[in-house]
């Protein structure tokens, strides 16, 4: 053995593949799980322990079977199984809504197999399902119309298929699956049919699921996974310039230990930097300035991507995310206004620093509200003016050296897309 790490612990963007499986479930409203371990088990223990740090509860089950077929795997927990329960494969990463989706299935069957409609890999076990049963399972199968995801939901009675199954020498658990399946308690679930929408994160992504067996699905989970990052909120500047900077620097951040708060605050400390550059009268350090503030503009996607890669969202990072930009947001506009007093001793700098301002605050304030009212009716792709916009706009405006109209066009901007929303909300909320 040249790599005495177990496949399970093999990380995915900062997240051993077993943690990521258990964490999404844990997404899914479990929280208990059972876990077979086998080859190399210690390891595993040692990473994941009795679960307490993931706020869950974990039993380990010892399979010294492990050479056999995973059914054996199965069968060895069947004291801690005395109710429905779910089963998941260490090493096929999925979309927490495919778990939300088969749980809340309604199907009298013992078995519900998330099966996928997709043409077979050869590393895929195949089924052939009619009218919702299954008739055949098999890695052979020659006629078959889905694919087994490895994501089941099951009843006790699937102990007695595989002892059944054990019985004749078959140790897969796709071959426990066939015994109960021939006598008709083996239903499908399309892993497709799962609810795709998440109110902030999914735009059109499909709900999806991997079965890491190479590099290559590492890579393509790896890819799947940073797709999602994006935000349906997120402005034309963010889903265009900031996602696709900010997401190959959360590559990096999640492998290392930094938490989402960190970013967050780190985030936080340039932008003071770059308004004390604003201030300055100097265009060079005007320049500074701005770019400093593109680059706070760009860090602040990677706090949440980290969060959310590394399932460490929380409630107070959200809200400590939104506060730290508002404080910078102030910071900017202040450094402007500064910056442009310095220059030209000229008073309509803290006017329109002043309308910027409150324009910038007014926006993100009603921005929450409002697109729970909006977004969620309409959709599709909108530009929205957000704080991405804002910031490209200093950017722009200290590039061109032209602080009175950064700060005037901030301010029109602002307070024309706060008046927008009022009239847009109350042209659909005029009536209740
Ligand atoms: N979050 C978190 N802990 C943090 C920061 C963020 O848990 N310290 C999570 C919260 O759920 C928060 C979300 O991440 O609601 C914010 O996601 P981001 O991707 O940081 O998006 P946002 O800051 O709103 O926009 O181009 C940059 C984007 O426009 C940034
Ligand atoms: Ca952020």
């Amino acid at each position: 053995m040249t790599h005495a790490k177990p496949k399970p612990l093999i990380r995915l963007l900062g997240v051993p593949l077993i943690e990521r499986v258990i964490l999404t479930a844990k997404e899914a409203g479990i929280n208990e799980f059972i876990i077979v371990v086998g080859f190399l088990g210690e390891q595993i223990k040692e990473e994941l322990g009795d679960g307490r740090k993931y706020g869950i509860k974990i039993v380990y089950v010892e399979n010294d079977d492990w050479e056999k077929g995973n059914g054996i795997s199965v069968f060895k927990a069947r004291k801690y199984l005395q109710e429905t329960f779910i089963l998941l494969m260490s090493d096929h990463i999925l979309d927490y809504r495919i778990l939300e989706g088969i749980i809340n299935y309604e199907s009298s069957n013992d078995i519900v197999i998330g099966i996928d409609r997709r043409e077979p890999l050869k590393t895929d076990t195949k089924v052939l399902e009619k009218n919702g049963q299954i008739i055949e399972i098999g890695k052979e199968l020659e006629n078959s119309n889905c694919i087994d995801t490895g994501i089941f939901r099951c009843t006790p009675k699937i102990f007695a298929f595989i002892e059944e199954a054990i019985k004749e020498n078959k140790t897969e658990l796709a071959e426990a699956i066939a015994v109960g399946s021939e006598k008709g308690h083996v239903g499908i679930f399309d892993v497709s049919t799962a609810d795709s929408y998440d109110s902030a994160m999914s735009e059109d992504i499909d709900t999806w699921w991997i079965n890491i067996n190479t590099k290559e699905d590492l890579k393509n989970s790896r890819k799947m996974l940073c797709q999602q990052l994006k935000k349906t909120t997120d402005g034309v500047i963010s889903r265009f310039i900031n996602r696709p900077i900010s997401i190959q620097i959360s590559k990096l951040l999640v492998k290392t230990s930094i938490s989402p708060n960190m970013i967050s605050f780190f985030c936080f400390a340039v932008a003071i930097l770059a308004s004390v550059f604003l201030s300055f009268p100097a265009y060079w350090a005007l320049i500074i300035g701005g770019i400093l503030a593109q680059i706070t503009s760009i860090l602040d996607g990677c706090d949440g991507e980290v969060a959310r890669l590394k399932f460490q969202s929380s409630t107070f990072g959200g809200w400590l995310d939104s506060i730290l930009d508002r404080y910078a947001d102030g910071f900017f506009i202040f450094g402007l206004s500064l910056g442009l007093w310095f220059r030209t001793e000229n008073y309509w700098g803290w006017i329109v620093g002043f309308f910027a301002l409150i324009g910038s605050f007014l926006n993100s304030y009603s921005s929450t509200k409002f697109e729970e009212f909006v977004n969620k009716q309409t959709g599709f792709f909108q530009f929205l003016v957000r704080r991405d916009l804002r910031i490209f706009i200093i950017l722009l405006g200290s590039l061109f050296n032209q602080i009175f109209w950064t700060l005037f066009i901030l301010g029109v901007i602002m307070n024309l897309e706060v008046l927008r929303r009022i009239i847009v909300t109350s042209l659909i909320y005029s009536k209740d």
